[in-house]
């Protein structure tokens, strides 16, 4: 898929951790240094921790694992195992301050830098077929870029990142029909073949997905506060018994963020207060408030295959393709990725990145909750550790699909699985709805 051309692969793994870096040093320079040892949300790590911790897994996987070389820092390890600290812990940890942070990942950087000019990219097994461990710690970086941005936007003090607002949506997208319809029977869900895909995207398995219809659009919050107003949030017969649990202990009554000002709506958004914009995405809902909203609607989240099936089967071929406007890597035109801008885009944006049955805005824009448990495909082998996918596996987490404005180019795939627990409102999650088109 990405050829066999080893300079081409090199070159290809080589922008992939430059633009990883550029972004980080974007995340991590922005706000004076003792804002990246505070600890801004019991829920995040300080700033300083994913530094370092990016550096420490490219040491472990680049330098380690694949250049054959002895460890540089091995008392790191223990510090930036994210199994060994919980995330409210790190702050107490001795860390590295943030100048030798920088350093470290650094002198990390160059030293693969020079494992790459010289390391086989294909015959060398399967850590180093098609450059693999190198898109894999390109794409653990965007990831933790990502947390970084959530942390960014939980923190409060002086603004620190800005960014042009997306365009306004098309014309066409007020007259799009509300739903579409996803012929039943089967296809193709993961992947045997994409190159840099992770271990839980593997490998590709036929599946009967019968008959549903399908959300042109993400929810929107204009139509997520007519089930605020409806008293949505009042009402247990929407919730599942955790989720109302969850309601009442915290007194939640709006998405993460929202606050009424008199008769009006407003949020925050990294350091800035605004009317909620009614034409976006809504953002910042739990699994839980996804469900119910679903419910008050009288239908429910897609199944992780349903979505698959959405965004990735062509009924005109049989076939899957890589994202939902076809084979070709995320452009500008095709969705709203890569931090370009802080928010996402309104619902009906970019026509050119839909689907063959014209759902749009399945990547980009917002994460969207999916009714399903992560758990592995049939045929699963965690790779290369187990840490990364399997270790989660189970009923505790839900997936998520599509990726948000935050997520970077280099991982987001129609394939492309995220999960988290269906508490949790601080990451860049929303949803679309779905009913069965048949009765069961
Ligand atoms: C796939 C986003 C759930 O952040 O916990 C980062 C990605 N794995 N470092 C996470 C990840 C190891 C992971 N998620
Ligand atoms: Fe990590």
């Amino acid at each position: 898929e990405y050829g066999t051309d080893p300079g081409a692969l090199r070159r290809r793994a080589a922008e992939a951790l430059l633009a990883a870096r550029e972004r980080t040093a974007a995340l991590t320079g922005c706000v004076p240094d003792a804002e990246l040892t505070a600890q801004h949300s019991p829920l995040m790590s300080p700033l300083v921790w994913d530094l370092a911790h990016i550096g420490n897994q490219e040491e472990l996987w680049l330098w380690r694992a694949v250049g054959g070389r002895a460890a540089l820092r091995p008392e790191l390890d223990t510090l930036y195992d994210a199994f060994e600290h919980p995330r409210a812990a790190r702050r107490a940890l001795p860390l590295l301050p943030p100048e030798q942070a920088r350093g470290y990942v650094a002198d990390v950087r160059g030293r693969v830098l020079d494992v790459l000019e010289s390391a086989p990219v294909e015959g060398g097994g399967p850590l180093l077929a098609a450059s693999f461990a190198f898109g894999m710690v390109a794409q653990h970086e965007q990831q933790h870029d990502e947390t970084m941005l959530i942390t960014h936007q939980l923190r409060t003090g002086p603004v620190a990142l800005t960014a042009p607002d997306p365009p306004p949506a098309p014309p066409d997208a007020a007259a799009l029909p509300r739903e579409v319809l996803v012929e039943g029977g089967p296809f193709t869900m993961g992947t045997s073949t994409e190159p840099w895909a992770l271990d839980n995207e593997r490998p590709a398995h036929v599946r009967d997905v019968p008959a549903f219809f399908l959300d042109t659009l993400p929810v929107s919050n204009r139509a997520y506060r007519h089930f605020v107003e409806d008293g949505g949030y009042d009402e247990p017969r929407w919730w599942h018994p955790a989720g109302w649990e969850q309601v009442r202990r915290h007194g939640l009554t709006a998405p993460l963020f929202w606050r009424r000002e008199g008769t009006q709506w407003v949020r925050r958004r990294f350091g800035v207060v605004e009317p909620v914009p009614p034409d976006e995405p809504v953002l910042h809902v739990s699994w839980y408030e996804a469900a119910a909203y679903a419910a008050w609607a009288g239908r429910r989240l897609p199944t992780e295959a349903e979505w698959e099936k959405a965004a990735r089967h062509d009924p005109a071929s049989g076939r899957s393709r890589r994202h939902p406007w076809g084979d070709e890597d995320p452009a500008p035109h095709h969705a709203n990725l890569g931090q370009r801008h802080l928010r996402p885009a309104p619902v009906g944006s970019y026509p050119r990145g839909a689907s063959p049955l014209g759902v749009r805005q399945l990547a980009g824009d917002v994460w969207e909750w999916t009714a399903s448990d992560f758990l592995p495909y049939p045929g699963f082998r965690a790779f290369p550790y187990r840490e990364y996918s399997e270790v989660f596996f189970g009923t505790s987490y839900k997936v998520l699909r599509g990726g948000s404005f935050g997520v970077d180019p280099v991982a987001c795939r129609g394939t492309f699985r995220n999960w988290d627990l269906p508490v949790r409102r601080q990451i860049f999650a929303g949803f679309r709805t779905a009913r069965d088109a048949e009765p069961r």
